[in-house]
């Protein structure tokens, strides 16, 4: 037993065995409730659109039919709702057992937790209503109701709040230990925070500044074109919001899940430095089909995406020389032996795996959309949802399911309920989602439109789409099953297996010796996150903002 001082002096905190942290099993443990509850119905949303979409294998069920109703809610309930409060939960997880303390203030947490919850009833409402047919990607000209706006700003207020909790309780420990490099988990989880609270600044102003007062009628115009740019000022940052956690896991829980170390620490630190500082100014990679960007903004934003895409290709090369380590100490022989010596049986890993290999084929149809004149042909067609299920829905999800699998039994106190159906369900998620992500991505090539509701009367479907059309919705129906696989072992961990107190979680408390400090230089890095961004999206602001253009569109909403 170990008593824990904080410099402040404020209270001391015991640590019989890290389990016991009270604060830690039902603060995180309700994030990762309303995350999985998020994920089961917008996830169940998924496959419906797609038996829709196909025009032969069509399963029609009514509910499912409001096309951008479900699509709206499919978006914000798996990208936006189950994402975040997963990472907010697993970033508390991590933070508290890596640097074994509670957090700064569990009040905080408390409050933050009943913000993000408070907003996502509001939101919620408005969707469930078919007051916010607006895709997640909520820009004008496309309108809500007031609610869902309000709703959306409380879930981001309350992750702002997660964010400096883990901040402050990073601060504290720093008191403590003068001249340590933190563990890589928690380095990857700050740099997570501090990428996503710049960047939902823009959200926060387009919602405050433009899209409430258009909703509550308060304006009677608005200016699309500025509001696209400020959502994607956090619409690029976003998506590696959600891959920090999968990365997270990668670099620091797969090595002690496998009885390694992670190849190099310190390139890890790189990656995830270089996801936090180039991550915000590229987002006109979305815009590259929009009049109001200029040509010159464009393809800065072009080159620098590619820059992005580095610390990702450290990555493979970390994980597989981290792998290969694995494989040869279980005795792989050959070159790619270690390859068949992963443990493929085991879910924990299978799932990350898995994830991997699909986010392999996610990232390569992600540095096709960052060119620039490629970008022209694939861009609005069902190539661009191609990409993103192999990326979010595959790479990404897979791994949390992976971290679930061993996460909450700690946080239940059970044993998973089934380690068969957890595998089946793995394996059917891969399939199903490669299945369907890349025969979007072909239908895409061939021109099939994205957000367009194929299923609707009189819709040209072109006969060169039918195929690819035909093989997502089957791939859409195994991935409902794995879905039903999901549901039964989540409520089976939950309420029906055997208990199993004091599991130990796959997290390292010390960072190794030879890491470096220079990658926790907070000031040097903020103010070069502050110097690049009014770099890049300065000019674009300006030239949005163009006032002589005018605020000439009323909003529109989608029935
Ligand atoms: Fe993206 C659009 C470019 C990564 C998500 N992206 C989207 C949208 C989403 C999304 C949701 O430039 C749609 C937004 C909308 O609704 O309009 N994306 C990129 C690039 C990368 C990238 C260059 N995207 C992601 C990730 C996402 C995601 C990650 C979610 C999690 N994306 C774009 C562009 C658009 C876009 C344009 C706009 C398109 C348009 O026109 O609208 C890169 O950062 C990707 C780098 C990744 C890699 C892969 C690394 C692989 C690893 C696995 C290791 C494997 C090993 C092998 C070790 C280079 C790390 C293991 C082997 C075994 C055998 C086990
Ligand atoms: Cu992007």
């Amino acid at each position: 037993m170990q008593a824990v001082q904080p410099s402040q002096g404020k209270f001391t905190i015991e640590f019989p065995a890290l389990s016991a942290i009270k604060p830690e099993r039902w603060l995180v443990g309700i994030h990762i409730i309303l995350a999985m509850i998020a994920v089961v119905v917008g996830g169940l949303l998924g496959p419906f659109q797609t038996f829709r979409r196909a025009p032969t294998l069509t399963w029609e069920i009514p509910i499912f039919s409001y096309y951008y109703q479900a699509l709206s809610l499919h978006g914000v309930l798996n990208g936006l709702v189950f994402t975040t409060f997963f990472i907010v939960g697993f970033s508390y997880f991590v933070t508290q057992r890596s640097l074994q303390r509670k957090l700064a203030s569990i009040p905080l947490a408390w409050v933050a937790t009943g913000m993000m919850t408070v907003g996502l009833l509001m939101a919620g409402w408005a969707l469930l209503a078919g007051e916010a047919n607006v895709l997640y990607t909520f820009y004008a000209p496309m309108i809500a109701h007031p609610l869902f706006y309000l709703g959306l700003t409380l879930v981001v207020v309350g992750s702002w709040l997660a964010g400096l909790n883990i901040f402050l309780t990073y601060i504290q420990w720093k008191r403590e230990h003068v001249g340590q490099a933190v563990p890589l988990a928690v380095y990857a989880t700050i740099c997570n925070f501090v990428m996503w609270i710049t960047c939902t600044l823009g959200v926060a102003v387009e919602i405050l500044f433009f899209l409430l007062p258009l909703s509550l009628g308060w304006v009677a115009t608005t200016d699309p074109q500025v509001t696209r740019i400020l959502f994607w000022f956090m619409g690029h940052p976003l998506v590696y919001f959600w891959l920090i956690p999968a990365y997270t896991s990668w670099y620091a829980m797969m090595p002690k899940q496998n009885g390694v170390k992670i190849f190099s620490d310190n390139l890890g630190r790189l990656a995830f430095l270089m996801i936090m500082l180039f991550s915000i100014p590229i987002g006109v990679h979305h815009l590259f089909a929009d009049p109001g960007v200029s040509e010159l903004a464009k393809v800065m934003h072009s080159l620098l995406t590619f820059v992005v895409a580095i610390p990702s290709f450290l990555t493979i090369f970390n994980l597989a020389a981290t792998l290969e380590q694995a494989g040869k100490k279980r005795g792989s022989s050959g070159r790619l032996g270690w390859i068949a010596k992963q443990q493929w049986d085991n879910p924990v890993m299978a799932a990350q795996l898995t994830g991997m290999m699909i986010f392999l084929v996610g990232g390569i149809t992600g540095i096709m959309n960052a060119s620039f004149n490629l970008n022209i042909a694939l861009h609005n067609t069902s190539w661009i949802p191609g990409h993103f299920h192999t990326t979010l829905g595959g790479g990404v999800f897979l791994t949390y399911m992976g971290i679930l699998y061993w996460l909450m039994p700690i946080l239940r106190g059970r044993k998973l309920f089934s380690k068969e159906i957890a595998l089946a369900q793995v394996y059917t998620w891969f399939i199903g989602i490669a299945l369907f992500g890349m025969s979007m991505a072909r239908a895409g090539l061939e021109g099939a439109p994205r957000r367009t509701d194929l299923g609707a009367a009189g819709v040209y479907i072109s006969p060169a789409w039918g195929l690819y059309l035909n093989l997502a919705a089957i791939g859409g129906f195994i991935l409902l099953v794995s879905l039903i696989l999901l549901i039964v072992n989540l409520v089976g961990t939950l309420w029906f297996s055997k208990s199993e107190p004091n599991e130990p979680a796959p997290i390292d408390v010390a960072a190794p010796s030879d890491s470096l400090l220079i990658f926790e230089r907070w000031g040097l890095w903020l103010i070069a996150i502050v110097v690049l961004n009014v770099v890049m999206w300065g000019p674009v602001l300006i030239q949005g903002l163009n006032f002589s253009a005018g605020f000439w569109s009323t909003g529109f909403q989608m029935r």
